[in-house]
């Protein structure tokens, strides 16, 4: 098992942290990176893998490249801006290194199958507007609006 700080924030939409989860799946041992940055891709401002898909159980991990990058959960249809209405997930500013990979690391389970709409909200530099959005599990049989499902989501069980 990878050893890896967990990031406390509330998170009670679509993915949640395993402790913050009354009935958390059973975790797959699986864990899916993406950083959030890029040395190669759109100078810098992208998270890869971009689009990831993932299985109920499995684990989320944000790793941060330089520059000060966040994870905010956004929606399909306003993928630059924050959910508005809900709790959503957002990382904070803490993860700014100068080379590397920050030490922290944001780390989620899936919880269900429902797309999670993300982007960076660096605004210096227009992350976002620039390229830097992502999604873990997109809706890829139904329409997009498949994304809607993930706002405001109380309980699934
Ligand atoms: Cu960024």
């Amino acid at each position: 098992m990878v050893a890896f700080p967990t990031f406390a924030f509330a998170a009670t939409t679509l993915l949640s942290l395993t402790t913050a989860a009354p009935n958390f799946a059973p975790p797959t041992g699986v864990n899916h990176r993406i950083t959030a940055g890029s040395t190669t891709e759109n100078n810098g401002l992208h998270f890869e893998p971009q689009n990831v898909v993932a299985a109920i159980g499995d684990l989320i991990e944000f790793h941060f490249l330089p520059k000060n990058h966040t994870v905010v959960q956004s929606s399909f249809d306003a993928p630059c801006e924050p959910l508005a209405d809900g709790p959503g997930v957002f990382s904070g500013f803490n993860f700014a290194t100068p080379r590397g990979e920050a030490p922290d690391v944001v780390t989620f389970a899936v919880e269900n199958d429902r797309p999670f709409w993300y982007y960076c909200s660096q605004t210096s530099g227009d992350h976002c507007q620039k390229g830097m959005s992502g999604v873990v599990n997109q809706d890829f049989g139904g329409g997009e609006g498949g994304g809607q499902d993930a706002r405001g989501v109380q309980g699934e069980g």
